[in-house]
Formats: structure tokens, sequence, C-alpha cells
């Protein structure tokens, strides 16, 4: 019975050594300054239909974020269920774009995650459609 009690002890003791490891090699999050990245559009003024979304995303020192995924979302924030998405091509220099068919005006809510290596980020525009 002893015995048993030592087993489920050490048990216990290796589950929070494993789970203390884990932890420390969570990825580190937000290793983009949000401040430094920025949303444009063309044209400039989104518009009805077709608008492009051109992100430029830079690390902590200013420099061009490349080789990441970078999957955008837009959210019609005045209604329910109304959601577009896709993933952003690189264009190069930390640029990168997708064209976004906006079917109604009113606000959006643009979500865009950018994955690369353990960074992962995430930062929220909002577009006033016309
Ligand atoms: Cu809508």
């Amino acid at each position: 019975m002893y015995q048993q009690w030592k087993w489920i002890g050490i048990i216990l003791i290796l589950a929070t050594l494993l789970v203390g490891c884990s932890s420390s090699l969570q990825p580190q999050a937000a290793a983009l300054d949000p401040a430094k990245n920025t949303l444009k559009t063309v044209p400039t003024e989104p518009v009805v239909g077709k608008t492009e979304i051109v992100l430029d995303l830079r690390d902590q020192k200013d420099q061009p974020l490349t080789g990441a995924k970078v999957e955008v979302s837009a959210d019609h924030i005045d209604m329910s269920g109304m959601t577009l998405g896709g993933a952003a091509t690189e264009q190069g220099n930390g640029i990168y774009a997708i064209i976004a068919d906006f079917n109604m005006s009113g606000t959006w809510r643009i979500t865009v995650a950018v994955r690369k290596e353990n960074l992962d980020f995430k930062k929220d525009f909002e577009l006033k459609v016309q």
C-alpha cells in the first residue's frame, strides 16, 4: 500500500515537471510591435466590391518580416455571421496583400494573424467601407 502511494507521488512530481518544462517552451508571443504594423487599402478609401488590403509587417527592430504566413479575415461588425477571409500573398520587403470583396458598406473588423516559426501575432484593424 505504501509502495503504491510512493509511485503516485513520483508520477505527480514528474507530471508537474513536464508541465513546467512545456510551459517554458511556449512560443514567445507578440515579437512584432503592433505600432509598426500597418494596413493600407487600394483604393485608399475602401469601397463595396474589390478592395486590396496591403499589410506592411515589421519586427521590433523595424526590419521587414519575410516568409510569414498571414491570414486575413474581415467581419462586418454591424451584422453577425458575415465574414470573409483568406491568406495574404507575400509581395516582398514585408508587404503582404489580399483582395477583399466587400459585399456591404459599413464597419468591418480586419483581423490579421501572422505566423512564422515561434511567432504568433494578431492585430485588428477597423475599416469603414463606403
Ligand atoms: Cu453585412
